[in-house]
């Protein structure tokens, strides 16, 4: 019997406390309005960003549905929904792209004005929500909240993408492998026989070792405070490993030894004030980029000497890689069947959806890389 318009109840793993287990939960997931899409999820990866959530680094309105990485099948379509149908294979989109804003239109920027990521609301594009539970209103999360049986999401927010592809894999294209992959490949444009040096080995720094091996990168110094993540550091392309706490001298000065004076491509992939001055600080003074992948906890702020950049680097930063979401993610996908690359590796942990927070617990002490979630 088929399920169009009407109220779906289904099982989300609600966040109603900061810093609490999420708790699963009969939901109601109303009908997509007009240009919006209701998905049935398929398998969702723990981004340390949901965990930022949890943790109220990254500030959300609660109670809320987290999840952003996700894959899925439609299961319906409000109206005036052109560009997926029920049954497509699809990917939400946490960073939209409206097609229509400045920065839409815009050749090189993806962050869509439309997106919930500065200040969030938790709602969908209307203004209003579609979760429900025991007739309350539950929060979305960046337009996504894939940790849910049913999810709706705005048609700007979600990519169909090719029928064959495997879910449970593909889903790290939603976020993890997209934003370090792109922050190499689109955001610095690491160059060939270039020196680089990736802050922070979880799931999305791996994904930033493999875009400057395939921009053609000759070494890549990776940096973890736990070197456990070194061999699948070294398995992705990392040509040297190194563990800060292995150093009296602060690793900037231990890189700018080893890369003559600073490499060439920087990233930070942690999410920590210190560690971004420390990645600024080992590209090269002149000539270096370094880029800003990791979310900083909400409301902090560097002060830093201008010098450093007069000097003539390159400081930046971008969400999901710098990549036009609803434009790159089915091309990505397309890559990803084409064998350009392999998810595999960032994959450690597969648990049905009710283990969440053993996933959660496995991220936080450092056990894991992604974990996927299937329903
Ligand atoms: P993760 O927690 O799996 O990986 C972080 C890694 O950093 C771990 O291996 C830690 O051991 C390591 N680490 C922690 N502290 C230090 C330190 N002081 N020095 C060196 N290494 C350290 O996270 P992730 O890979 O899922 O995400 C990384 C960051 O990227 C996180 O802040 C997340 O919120 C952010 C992110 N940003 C975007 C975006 O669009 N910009 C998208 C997805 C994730
Ligand atoms: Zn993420
Ligand atoms: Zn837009």
């Amino acid at each position: 019997m088929s399920t169009a318009g009407k109220v779906i109840k289904c099982k989300a793993a609600v966040l109603r406390q900061l810093n609490k287990p999420f708790s699963i939960e009969e939901v109601e997931v109303a009908p997509p309005k007009a240009h919006e899409v209701r998905i049935k999820m398929v398998a969702t990866g723990i981004c340390r960003s949901d965990d930022h959530a949890v943790t109220g680094s990254i500030v959300v309105p609660l109670p809320v549905i987290l999840g952003h990485e996700a894959a899925g099948i439609v299961e319906s379509i409000g109206e005036g929904v052109t560009t997926v149908k029920p049954g497509d294979k699809v990917i939400p989109l946490f960073t939209p792209q409206c097609g229509k804003c400045r920065i839409c239109k815009h050749p090189e920027s993806n962050f869509c004005l439309t997106n919930d990521l500065g200040k969030p609301q938790g709602m969908l594009l209307d203004g209003t929500s579609r979760f429900t539970c025991k007739g309350k209103p539950i929060h979305h999360f960046i337009g996504t909240s894939t940790f849910s049986q049913y999810t709706v999401v705005d048609e700007i927010a979600v990519a169909k993408i090719d029928a064959a592809a495997p879910l449970e894999k593909v889903c790290l294209i939603g976020c993890g492998f997209s934003t370090g992959y792109g922050s190499a490949v689109k955001v610095a444009k690491v160059t060939p026989g270039s020196t680089c040096a990736v802050f922070g080995l979880g799931g999305v720094g791996l994904s930033v070792i493999m875009g400057c091996k395939a921009a053609g990168a000759s070494r890549i110094i990776a940096v973890d405070i736990n070197k456990d993540k070194f061999p699948k550091a070294k398995e992705v392309g990392a040509t040297e490993c190194i563990n800060p706490q292995d150093y009296k001298k602060p690793i900037q000065e231990v890189i700018q030894e080893i890369s003559d004076g600073g490499v060439d491509f920087s990233f930070e992939v942690i999410g920590r004030l210190d560690t971004m001055v420390a990645s600024l600080l080992s590209c090269h003074g002149a000539c270096g980029t370094s880029v800003i992948v990791g979310v900083p906890p909400d409301s902090q702020s560097l002060t830093v000497n201008p010098m450093l950049l007069l000097s003539g680097r390159t400081w930046k930063g971008a969400i999901f890689g710098g990549f036009k979401s609803k434009d790159s993610v089915p091309k990505l996908v397309d890559d990803f069947m084409a064998k350009k690359f392999s998810l595999d590796p960032l994959i450690t942990n597969v648990l049905p959806f009710e283990k969440i927070n053993e996933g959660f617990d496995l991220l936080r002490s450092g056990k894991s890389i992604r974990t996927i979630l299937t329903f």
